[in-house]
């Protein structure tokens, strides 16, 4: 109906399956996989499937999983139920595993398993597409869980279907960096490939009294100077209220040289939309068309790219979000250029189009600027804090050039 064609010269996939959607963490709990249909109808109804492969993704099996998780901790998610009984008799497990307490970070719900192995089915599917080369970018937005660790859940990730897709793209290629713009730190990530020299981990997020706390800017990788994953974890810890320009200048300035440096042979892009202005957990100041040049910086290098989703806890934004970087993929321009909000406005036949009334509908994708500044105290970072930030982060790639 816009007019949406294939991008000339290279394949878009689509990596998704609409079960994840139907799966609760709990009314008080932030994490909605409902934000995954607002997402989808959001694509759908711009026509943006007209422009990718579309692939309803089949669940990963428990063998797939335990390529990185230790088997007593899969068995764990397979078998535990969500009822009171149930989690009176594995107490201990439970304590291991996901550590309760009275919000609990990774509930036990109905379903989990069925949730954890459609999520990562979606990107171990999309990694396979970039790895056969039946695909140039890969979409899975229900992926980019990148908290969870070999044997543990934490932050709301129960099993990283991240580090699972890079240990099969470095089946095929020999480098692969991984980006990650999530405002939290990539820490299972990062953890998962600390000692090696074959996967760079990049992660910009908010930095103090902030979860997980790690990620550091001394957290460069094994400190024995002589290991091979030593200065191959990237960190640029960020402070409140960063805002597009600022974020804009110093994402391109260090993912730039990473690339020059690390020279990767496909990226993985963790696109996590609570790095947004207006995020319910987030704290930095970025609108969406910001964010979104960041995957186009990224998209430009021309390699083999995987994009994820991640974090997100305003729903719409996050829609708003994923249906304009799904664009940017596909080379189709769905807001207008002129830096101010898209006149395009949420199409008729969008099923959950009433979803979007009184949230800026009628000033389209791109969604208002004034409305997501939502911050009181925001920081404001000047222009030697930037190049301090950015030096810092050069001078850990020197110790990896050549
Ligand atoms: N910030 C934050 C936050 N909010 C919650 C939360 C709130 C209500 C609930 F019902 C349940 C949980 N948890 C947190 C953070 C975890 C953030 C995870 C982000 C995940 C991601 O976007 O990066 C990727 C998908 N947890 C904490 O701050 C830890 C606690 C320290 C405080 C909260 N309690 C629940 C656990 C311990
Ligand atoms: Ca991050
Ligand atoms: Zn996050």
């Amino acid at each position: 109906q816009l007019g949406i064609e294939r991008p000339q010269g290279y394949t878009v996939s689509f990596h998704y399956n609409p079960k994840v959607e139907q799966h609760h963490f709990g009314s008080k709990h932030p994490m909605k996989p409902w934000r995954l249909q607002l997402t989808k109808q959001l694509v759908f109804g711009y026509g943006l499937h007209y422009a990718m492969d579309l692939n309803e993704s089949l669940p990963a099996e428990h063998r797939d999983l335990a390529e990185f998780h230790d088997n007593d901790y899969l068995n764990f998610l397979q078998y535990i139920k969500s009822d009171d009984q149930t989690q009176k008799r594995h107490q201990e497990e439970l304590n291991r595993y996901v550590f309760t307490d009275e919000f609990n970070d990774c509930p036990i719900f109905d379903g989990i398993w069925d949730y954890v192995t459609l999520c990562t089915g979606a990107t171990l599917e999309a990694a396979h597409a970039l790895s056969s080369g039946e695909s140039n970018i890969a979409i899975s937005w229900s992926g980019g869980l990148h908290h969870a660790k070999k044997r543990q859940a934490s932050g709301f990730c129960y099993v990283n279907d991240i580090v699972l897709a890079i240990q099969h793209l470095l089946q095929s290629y020999t480098r692969v960096l991984y980006i990650d713009i999530d405002v939290h730190h990539g820490d299972g990530v990062e953890a998962a490939f600390f000692n090696t020299d074959r996967v760079m981990t990049l992660s910009y997020h908010k930095y103090g009294e902030f979860f997980p706390g790690t990620g550091g800017p001394d957290d460069s990788g094994p400190k024995g100077f002589e290991e091979p994953g030593a200065y191959f974890s990237l960190n640029v810890p960020l402070e409140d209220g960063i805002d597009d320009s600022d974020y804009g200048w110093l994402f391109r300035k260090v993912t730039g040289k990473t690339i020059e440096v690390f020279k990767p042979e496909a990226i993985v892009l963790q696109c996590g939309a609570d790095s947004l202005g207006g995020d319910r957990l987030g704290k930095f100041n970025l609108n969406i068309k910001a964010h979104g040049s960041c995957v186009e910086y990224v998209k430009s290098r021309n390699l083999p790219l995987l994009m994820l989703g991640g974090g997100g806890y305003t729903p719409r934004n996050v829609a708003r979000t994923w249906c304009h970087e799904t664009a940017v993929a596909c080379n189709v321009q769905l807001g207008s250029d002129d830096g101010r909000a898209s006149s395009i406005e949420i199409p008729n036949f969008v099923p959950y189009r009433a979803a979007f009334e009184g949230a800026g509908n009628g000033n389209g994708l791109l969604y208002p600027e004034l409305n997501i500044r939502k911050l009181q105290h925001p920081k404001t970072y000047t222009r030697e804090d930037l190049e301090n930030t950015a030096a810092r982060c050069l001078e850990q790639l020197r110790h990896i050039e050549g």
